[in-house]
């Protein structure tokens, strides 16, 4: 079997490409391509070509990993398609699986698509930072029109086959056996002529309106990135201009797409978030336990929130709450959630009932003897924990697993109550705990590998990211967020303004800064943890001005008021009461308020995260630098097309990094003093530790 496979079939050539596990156009797929083509066009018995591929999907796209090859070793897509676009014989791309990106511009270049209904065919570049380069954008406008091609190609989001065959994107849907099914599609179209190119036919809506709008939507919805911009460019010049010059200006912008921190950082985020499923020496095949039956305990925000997550996937779930009125109201919050989603669209009443049967509230936590993991989701408290998992180490059957959704404690310390510390480990959801995507699966020094990957394992199946992360005071995540919240601190008592501070880390791509986040969670959150650490470290009660804002009872949002005032739009107003009381703390510290500008603020912000980030990293509670991208991606709103807070010092330059953090007063970590005086990156890093 050769990376392209040559099959006769009578009087047809099949072309099976054959590069698990996606079929992605990695070197020599292209030379494959090519030679069938060659070896078809130079034998008159063949009236036809099939091109398909072997495994479970088409071409899933260009290789990922050859865009940072030179320009010429890289594979020749773009020949490919133009040498399809020119084949005096008909060629039918016959599609199962995924036909994404390149593998779609493939299809497109063949006189004709047959799929299987549930195919995908999408153009997903722009999540990638780039755009179709092999054609899409030029062909895809001319198959769909202007507004469905702009919307495919904006979004990134792949359409189901029997959508392509509605659009005239798919020929022909092949209900059985799909290379039969594209052999016999074949000969039937033989001897058609002249054969069908997409690239002589016009785009059908290309109104200027159409491409203003699309360039007003992207504002909103790519606020700061580059590719969207040049894909509405390129699919205004497939409707304005002929195929050859947009054809031509679309590699030009490909390439200063591909070549920009953006591409560069969300390529990062592909490739980690799938590395961060990875456990170094955890096996493959580490048995993992069949979870069947949930228990949780706690039906709170986040007792309720995790049950959804459950639910959604059919997983049944018993909950436990202390009173029947606790029970009943987190109950009727889970219920209003999903009536929410049906309203949207998102579901119908009939999926509402059919979550809420699987649901099974009681007052006994004796129910969950037979539960294949138990979730406790109580108050952040640890007697409250060492007492439940006291308890459940009795109830639960042997084997369950014993879950901790702790923020901050000792997983170690809570699995030491019981007789099966290899069972416990730590499930740390991020609330709403029914959206957030990110899993901290908290791995505590005794739990077993099964646990783990059982754990890594659900995390999947709930559709959520899970990252493994180790036992110390606010795991990964929160322990950087404690960090940043203390320099934003700073930053004010200095001399900015709140909102300015928010408005630095607006200006860097996240959704909301420290401030707004803060607000949004609850300020008296924060405070109690700070109230706690110091209580832990023995130092003295902390008196800063946001617990001085605190013990106002400005909460944040839940009080309408906290470092912002909220309207009933919850929109965040400065106000005068904050100003006076910064300004009084300010004097009473003796400190005079000084200008600190947007750069400032937004480095010592950024930074601050990094370095904490890279003590993490040496004391290995997180597994590699790209872990912590995900993680600040998924759970924090870093902006993707940033990479993360790792990544973004990468591009940044490590020697700056450390210069800026000294420059401001911080630290920097030994081993971000380390790499930066070797000249290296975090990536660098994590590839020499073989875990990149
Ligand atoms: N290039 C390189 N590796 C890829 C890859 C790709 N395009 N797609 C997947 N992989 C690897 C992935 O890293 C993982 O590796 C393994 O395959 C399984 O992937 C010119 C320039 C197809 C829906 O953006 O969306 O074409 O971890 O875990 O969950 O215009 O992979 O096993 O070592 O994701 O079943 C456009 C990206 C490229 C599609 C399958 N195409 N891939 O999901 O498996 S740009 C894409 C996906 C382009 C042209 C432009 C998904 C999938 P490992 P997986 P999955």
């Amino acid at each position: 079997m050769s990376i392209v496979d040559q099959i006769r079939q009578d009087d047809i050539l099949v072309l099976s490409i054959n590069n698990p596990p996606v079929n992605a156009f990695s070197p020599g797929v292209p030379e494959g391509l090519k030679a069938g083509l060659d070896a078809a066009q130079a034998d008159d018995t063949v009236r036809a070509v099939v091109i398909i591929g072997s495994g479970r999907t088409f071409v899933a796209g260009a290789d990922i990993k050859t865009f940072n090859m030179p320009r010429e070793q890289a594979p020749d897509l773009r020949g490919t398609v133009e040498k399809l676009d020119r084949f005096p014989k008909p060629t039918v791309a016959a599609i199962h699986g995924t036909a994404l990106g390149g593998g779609l511009e493939l299809a497109l270049a063949c006189t004709y698509r047959v799929a299987v209904p549930d195919a995908q065919l999408g153009l997903p570049e722009v999540k990638l930072g780039v755009l179709p380069g092999a054609g899409g954008t030029q062909r895809l406008p001319r198959v769909v029109g202007a507004a469905k091609g702009l919307e495919m190609m904006l979004s990134g989001n792949p359409i189901r086959g029997a959508e392509a065959r509605e659009l005239g994107l798919v020929d022909e849907l092949v209900q059985g056996d799909l290379l039969e099914g594209a052999v016999r599609f074949a000969r039937a179209h033989a001897d058609a002529r002249p054969l069908p190119r997409i690239s002589e036919r016009s785009v059908e809506g290309g109104s200027p309106e159409v491409f203003a709008a699309a360039r007003e939507s992207i504002k909103k919805t790519h606020r700061g990135q580059l590719s969207p911009s040049l894909i509405i460019d390129l699919a205004e010049m497939a409707a304005t201009q002929p195929f050859q010059t947009g054809w031509e200006a679309e590699a030009e912008k490909f390439m200063q797409a591909k070549d920009s921190p953006q591409s560069r950082g969300l390529r990062h985020i592909f490739f980690a978030e799938r590395e961060s499923a990875k456990i170094p020496g955890l096996s493959k095949d580490t048995p993992t336990l069949d979870i069947r039956s949930v228990g949780i305990i706690g039906a709170g925000t986040m007792g309720g929130g995790i049950a959804m997550n459950f639910l959604n996937v059919g997983i049944p779930v018993t909950i436990v709450e202390t009173a029947q009125e606790a029970l009943d109201r987190g109950l009727g919050v889970i219920r209003r959630n999903y009536e929410n989603s049906a309203k949207k669209g998102r579901m119908t009443m009939e999926d509402v009932e059919k979550r809420m049967a699987l649901l099974t509230p009681t007052l006994n936590m004796e129910d969950l003897a037979d539960a294949d993991i138990i979730i406790e989701a109580v108050f952040e408290n640890m007697d409250v924990k060492k007492e439940i998992f006291t308890k459940l180490d009795a109830i639960a059957k042997p084997g369950a697993i014993l879950a901790t959704n702790t923020s901050t404690l000792d997983v170690n310390e809570i699995a030491s109550v019981t007789g099966r510390p290899e069972s416990v480990i730590g499930l740390h959801f991020f609330s709403p705990a029914n959206v957030m995507k990110l899993l901290e699966i908290v791995r505590a020094d005794k739990t077993s590998d099964s646990v783990l990957a059982t754990s890594m394992a659900l995390a999947k199946k709930i559709r959520k990211v899970g990252v493994v992360v180790g036992v110390c005071d606010g795991f990964v995540g929160n322990r950087m967020i404690h960090r940043y919240g203390d320099e934003a601190r700073k930053i004010v008592e200095e001399g900015a303004a709140p909102q300015d501070v928010d408005a630095s880390m607006n200006a860097l791509g996240l959704p909301m800064g420290p401030f707004q986040m803060s607000d949004m969670a609850g300020l008296d959150i924060g405070y109690a943890i700070r109230q706690h650490q110091a209580k832990v470290r023995g130092e003295p009660k902390p008196d800063g001005w946001l617990d001085r804002i605190v013990e106002r009872g400005r909460k944040g949002q839940k009080t309408g008021a906290g470092i912002y005032d909220y309207d009933e739009q919850r929109k965040p107003r400065p106000n005068d009461e904050m100003e006076e009381l910064i300004s009084s703390y300010r004097a009473e510290k003796g400190i005079t308020p000084r200008e600190i500008s947007q750069e400032e603020s937004t480095k010592r912000l950024a930074y601050s995260l990094v370095n904490e980030g890279a003590k993490i990293l040496e004391e290995g509670i997180a597994q590699r630098a790209g872990d912590i991208d995900v993680i600040y991606i998924y759970g924090y709103g870093f902006p993707a097309y940033r990479g993360g807070p790792m990544q973004y010092a990468d591009e940044m330059g490590l020697q700056n990094v450390v210069a800026d953090l000294e420059k401001y007063g911080q630290t920097p970590a030994p081993l971000l003093r380390r790499l930066a005086e070797e000249g290296k990156t975090f990536a660098q890093y994590d590839a020499e530790k073989g875990r990149a």
